[in-house]
């Protein structure tokens, strides 16, 4: 018999989860950065041992809504919740528990579903600020195993991944055995494209950027040619994009192109078009045709 099941990353923006997502899957699935709020899909990454699969649903950072983007993000995280097997809620071990970890830690107590809990980033701290954080998580009041770990090390991860794979349900595979995601290429893509973006600016900046694969054509001699569009709000953030000269869409462009390179196992052709659209955080249509939601 085999065993296989969802299991739900919920924890703060920036915690860890697509870092770890990346690690368990042995691969590049979800795309990472120091700004909050990167995840805007959900995302699932899949791995398959000899009897089991398990499908790790890569979610935003819980965070407090303030516009239709993040209202759709928020929610996402709610309904992935309750279609989940089990979740496991990341924290971030630098950082006390909050409000914002008590408030995911209610909502997983209120869909009943098993937990674990996976304290990251211990890379970054002694033994006792390690045990320290450990004993804090007896707050959060959650009947959960507790696995210190490092998502960018490896530490701890093959002993979390045990345990959550001892709570799958008993079933079917539900991916082929090679199967690491589910994204469609063209999100795929346009996520290569905006981490780049995220690694380049600041503040508000990587919360206004969007990216759309606009085109997408493999050429005769192997050659993949890509056309995305990089949506500012503004003209002043679309300045910021385009850089003096053209040298930040230059470097974009150019760090992107290896990427995905990289990801796709061919030569690349970048364009990149940065464009205003004011607004598009409220777009519904674009919101929709983006996947996001
Ligand atoms: N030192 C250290 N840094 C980590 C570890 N895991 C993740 N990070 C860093 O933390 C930052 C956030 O990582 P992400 O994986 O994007 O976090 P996330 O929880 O997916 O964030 P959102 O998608 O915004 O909710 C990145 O700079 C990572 O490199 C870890 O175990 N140790
Ligand atoms: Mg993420």
């Amino acid at each position: 018999m085999t065993r296989a099941g969802f299991v739900a990353l919920a924890g703060r923006p920036n915690a860890g989860k697509s870092t770890l997502v990346n690690r368990i899957v042995g691969g590049k699935v979800a795309i990472v950065s120091d700004k909050p709020q990167t995840t805007r899909r959900e995302i699932r990454g899949i791995v398959t041992g000899a009897d089991w699969q398990l499908v790790l649903v890569d979610l935003p950072g819980v965070q407090r809504p303030r516009d239709p983007l993040t209202e759709r993000m928020q929610a996402r995280v709610e309904r992935s919740l309750e279609e989940a097997d089990a979740v496991l809620l990341l924290l971030n071990a630098e950082q006390k528990a909050g409000p914002g970890d008590r408030f995911i830690a209610r909502a997983v107590r209120n869909v009943g579903l098993p937990a674990v809990i996976g304290v990251n980033k211990v890379d970054r701290l002694d033994r006792a600020r390690t045990a320290a954080a450990l004993a804090e998580t007896a707050e959060l009041d959650l009947e959960a195993e507790v696995f210190p770990i490092s998502a960018l090390t490896g530490a701890g991860v093959p002993e979390l991944v045990e345990h959550v794979v001892s709570l799958l349900p008993e079933g079917p595979f539900l991916y082929p055995p090679e199967a690491k995601s589910d994204l469609p290429e063209r999100v795929r893509l346009a996520e290569l494209v905006r981490e780049q973006v995220l690694r380049r600016t600041r503040e508000e900046l990587p919360h206004a950027v969007e990216v759309e694969i606009d085109e997408l054509e493999e050429r005769d001699d192997g050659l993949l040619v890509v056309r995305a569009r990089v949506w500012a709000e503004t003209e002043s953030q679309k300045g910021i994009l385009v850089g003096a000269g053209g040298r930040m869409v230059k470097a974009v462009g150019s760090a992107a192109r290896r990427e995905i390179e990289q990801a796709t196992g061919r030569r690349v052709h970048l364009d990149l078009n940065v464009r205003v659209r004011k607004g598009w955080r409220r777009d519904d249509g674009l919101l929709d045709r983006l996947g996001i939601g």
